[in-house]
């Protein structure tokens, strides 16, 4: 079996809705990969238990999806150099905007790689995960150019209804 390669982790499963897209996008591109529930203030010995161990599994990176005060991203980040994409999840009252900021504003020094809010951000999250890996995996980039170029092709075939 692969050694998982990307760690994908949320603060609830109410955020699964939003964190599949990012899988899908790994399950897509072969990636071996695994996800799970890490909540920042309802698990924070588990959430620095699974960033300290990080690199020594052999994660080359964590996508982190979390929603309101979504601490998440940036704790996992503030223990482990492996590098980590936040998603911000939509939130209830506040449509994600407080997840975005949360996660986006980290002071300077342990960053973290800030997607859109939603599932766009997700699947983004992923697309930039396979980069970094097919940075050292020829044929990975070669998948990835195809699915560019399928998104090309797509486009140019668009067609627009009469004006009304
Ligand atoms: C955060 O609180 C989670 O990331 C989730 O987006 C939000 C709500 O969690 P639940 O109340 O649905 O478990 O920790």
């Amino acid at each position: 079996m692969q050694a998982i390669q990307i760690g994908v982790v949320m603060g609830s499963s109410s955020d699964w809705e939003t964190m599949q897209h990012a899988v899908a996008v790994l399950e897509q591109f072969g990636i071996a990969h695994e996800a799970r529930v890490v909540s920042a203030h309802r698990m924070p010995d588990d959430m620095f238990a699974y960033a300290e161990a990080a690199a020594s599994r052999g994660l080359k990176a964590i996508i982190a999806g979390a929603g309101g005060a979504a601490h998440l991203p940036g704790m996992i980040a503030a223990k482990t150099v492996v590098p980590v994409l936040g998603v911000p999840v939509a939130s209830r009252h506040l449509q994600g905007v407080d997840s975005l900021h949360s996660i986006v504003q980290m002071p300077k020094g342990v960053p973290v790689a800030t997607f859109a809010i939603g599932s766009a951000g997700a699947a983004n999250a992923a697309l930039f995960a396979v980069a970094l890996l097919a940075n050292e995996d020829a044929a990975l980039r070669d998948r990835l150019q195809a699915f560019r170029a399928e998104q090309t092709q797509a486009a140019r075939a668009m067609t627009l209804p009469p004006a009304a």
